[in-house]
C-alpha cells in the first residue's frame, strides 16, 4: 500500500475453468465499492494457472512468489483442469502462495444469506452464523511424505501430518480473538483426539491453555464427526469454529453447502501479523462441468473480494458489498442456476453492482 496516493495493489490469478468468470465479476464489483473511498485499487493478472502448466510444465513461473510478495494482496479464482492431477494444481499454486506468504489462517464465513433457501429446512438466517478458523500453514497439508514402490503390488504411500505447538497456540488464538468480537462468543475446537494420539491431544492441551485468556468465550471441544453432524442438526448453536487444515477443509465445504450453495462461500488466507500478502479466494473450484457456460455463481468471489478490502482497511467498502449482496439476495429476481434461478454470472455481478449505494 502506497500511504500518499491510497493505491492498493492486487495481483489477481483467476486460475482456471469458472475463477475466469467469477474474478472479471468480482473486480467489477470492487471497484464500484471504493468509488468516494479516495483510494485507487491496481489490478495485475497474472495468466498463472493449468493452461500455463500445459504450456510450460510448471502451474506458475520461477519467480512468481517473489513477484507476488511486492503486492498488497492476492485475488485468486480456481484452480484445476481436466488434463492435470489435482495435487499439481493445489500443490504448485495454492499451498506454495500460503505456506510461503505464511497465511495461516484460513477464514471461511458459512452464513444463510435473507432470501435463500438453503437445504436445511425451515432454517432462518440467524441459526446460520458461523465461521471457520481453518489452521492453513501445517496439519494434513504440512507435504510431507512420499512414494515409494510405484506401480508394484508393494507400492506403500505416507503422508505425515505436523503439528506444532507453536501452529496450534496461534491459530487458536486468532480464533479465540475473533470469537470476543462476535455477539455470541462461543467457540468450538475441533479435535479427534480419541483416535488421533498425538497430534489431536496436542491440538487440544494447546487450545485449553490459550482458552484460559479468553473467559469471555464459551468454548468446548467436538469429535470432527460429531462436530460435522451438529452442523446439520443444531447450527444454531454454532459460531467460531476451529479446527486443522484437514478438518477445516472439510467443515467448511458442509457449511457452505448448508448455506444454499458452494457458490457464495468466501475464504481468506491471512498473515495476521501483515509481514505478507495476504490471498482471497471463493472456496469454491473451477467447476470444469459448468465452466464456459457463463452460469457460476460470482458471491463467493465477490464476498472474498469484500474480506479483501476490509483486510486492507476498506471497511465501508466491505461494508456496502455485504449490503448489496444481502439486498439481492432478499429480492430473489436474479439468481444464478445453484439458487434455482436462471440469471448469469454478469447478470448477478450487474445486480450487486447495481445494488452498491
Ligand atoms: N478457489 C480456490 C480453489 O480452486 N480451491 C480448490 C481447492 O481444492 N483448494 C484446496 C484448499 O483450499 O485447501
Amino acid at each position: 500500500m502506497t500511504a500518499a496516493n491510497s493505491t492498493y495493489r492486487i495481483a489477481v490469478i483467476a486460475g482456471d475453468g469458472i475463477g475466469r468468470e467469477v474474478i472479471p465479476a468480482g473486480i467489477d464489483v470492487l471497484r464500484h465499492a471504493v468509488r468516494g473511498e479516495h483510494c485507487t485499487l491496481e489490478f495485475t493478472e497474472f495468466p498463472w494457472g493449468c493452461d500455463y502448466y500445459l504450456q510450460t510444465g510448471t502451474m506458475m513461473s520461477a519467480d512468481a512468489l517473489d513477484r507476488l510478495q511486492d503486492f498488497d494482496a492476492i485475488y485468486l479464482g480456481a484452480v484445476g483442469a481436466p488434463g492435470v492431477p489435482d495435487h499439481v494444481s493445489v500443490w504448485e499454486l495454492i499451498l506454495p502462495i500460503r505456506q510461503r506468504f505464511d497465511q495461516y489462517v484460513n477464514l471461511r464465513p458459512m452464513r444463510l444469506l435473507p432470501g435463500v433457501d438453503g437445504p436445511l429446512a425451515g432454517r432462518k438466517p440467524h441459526e446460520i452464523d458461523m465461521i471457520c478458523v481453518r489452521e492453513n500453514s501445517e496439519g494434513e497439508y504440512a507435504g510431507l511424505g512420499g512414494r515409494a514402490f510405484v506401480g508394484t503390488p508393494h507400492e506403500v504411500a505416507e503422508q505425515t501430518g505436523i503439528f506444532t505447538r507453536r501452529g496450534v497456540d496461534r491459530i487458536a488464538e486468532y480464533a479465540f480473538a475473533l470469537a470476543e468480537r462476535r455477539p455470541r462468543r462461543l467457540l468450538a475446537s475441533a479435535t479427534k483426539s480419541n483416535a488421533l494420539q498425538h497430534s489431536m491431544v496436542l491440538w487440544d492441551d494447546a487450545v485449553e491453555v490459550i482458552a484460559k485468556n479468553h473467559p469471555a468465550v464459551e468454548w468446548r471441544k467436538y469429535h470432527v464427526d460429531a462436530l460435522a453432524a451438529r452442523m446439520v442438526t443444531h447450527p444454531e448453536t454454532l459460531d467460531v469454529i476451529v479446527a486443522s487444515n484437514l478438518f477445516g477443509d472439510i467443515l467448511s465445504d458442509l457449511g457452505a453447502a448448508i448455506t444454499g450453495s458452494l457458490g457464495i462461500a468466501p475464504g481468506a488466507n491471512i498473515n495476521p501479523e501483515r509481514r505478507y500478502p495476504s490471498m482471497f479466494e471463493p472456496i469454491h473450484g473451477s467447476a470444469p462441468d459448468i465452466a464456459g457456460q457463463g452460469m457460476a455463481n460470482p458471491i463467493g468471489a465477490v464476498w472474498a473480494g469484500a474480506l479483501m478490502l476490509d483486510h486492507l482497511g476498506l471497511t465501508a467498502a466491505h461494508d456496502r458489498i455485504i449490503d448489496a449482496i444481502t439486498r439481492v439476495m432478499t429480492e430473489g429476481a436474479v439468481r444464478t442456476p445453484d439458487l434455482g434461478g436462471r440469471s448469469t454470472t454478469q447478470d448477478l455481478g450487474s445486480a450487486i453492482v447495481d445494488a452498491i449505494v
